[in-house]
């Protein structure tokens, strides 16, 4: 009987003991609520002050877009990704004059409504797109009768 009593005190006190320590805990929460929520919060601000990725290309007298190190260049974004462009112009063999002041032009011809139809001018061209938010292929192409090689003149853009 006494022996009894003992093991249900011992009982109580680990009871207590273990509501004490989950009390503890519970005044944690709050703070690892915050550690994370800051933890979520650094990345995001980090890379809103890096501003839109930059993507470059030149699109050259051969009347060809070239990405560096990519022998045949394929342009791969996310959806809805902004994406700053510097694209280095030079002149091809001829000039179109329906696109006067352009050596060539840089155009979706399905996104043309949302600004991917680009007049690109000799020397450097700097301007920010926002990525098309259907994943799929698309053709980027110069529309600008730039010379030989014209008609060929495009890239491929995967939108993941
Ligand atoms: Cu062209």
């Amino acid at each position: 009987m006494v022996e009894t009593k003992k093991t249900q005190t011992e009982r109580c006190t680990t009871k207590i003991v273990s509501l004490a320590r989950l009390r503890r805990q519970h005044r944690l929460i709050p703070w690892i609520s915050l550690l994370l929520l800051v933890a979520m919060i650094v990345p995001a601000l980090y890379t809103f002050a890096q501003g839109p990725r930059v993507i470059q290309l030149t699109a050259d007298h051969d009347n060809k877009y070239k990405v560096p190190g990519q022998k045949v260049p394929v342009i791969t974004v996310k959806a809805k990704e902004v994406i700053k462009f510097n694209i280095t112009g030079h002149k091809g063999t001829e000039s179109d004059p329906k696109y006067p002041g352009c050596v060539h032009t840089f155009t979706i011809k399905e996104l043309k409504d949302q600004g991917w139809d680009v007049c690109l001018k000799e020397g450097m061209n700097e301007f920010v797109l926002v990525a098309p938010s259907k994943p799929g292929e698309y053709k980027i192409e110069c529309m600008d009768k730039c010379g030989k090689g014209h008609d060929d003149m495009n890239t491929k853009m995967i939108v993941q």
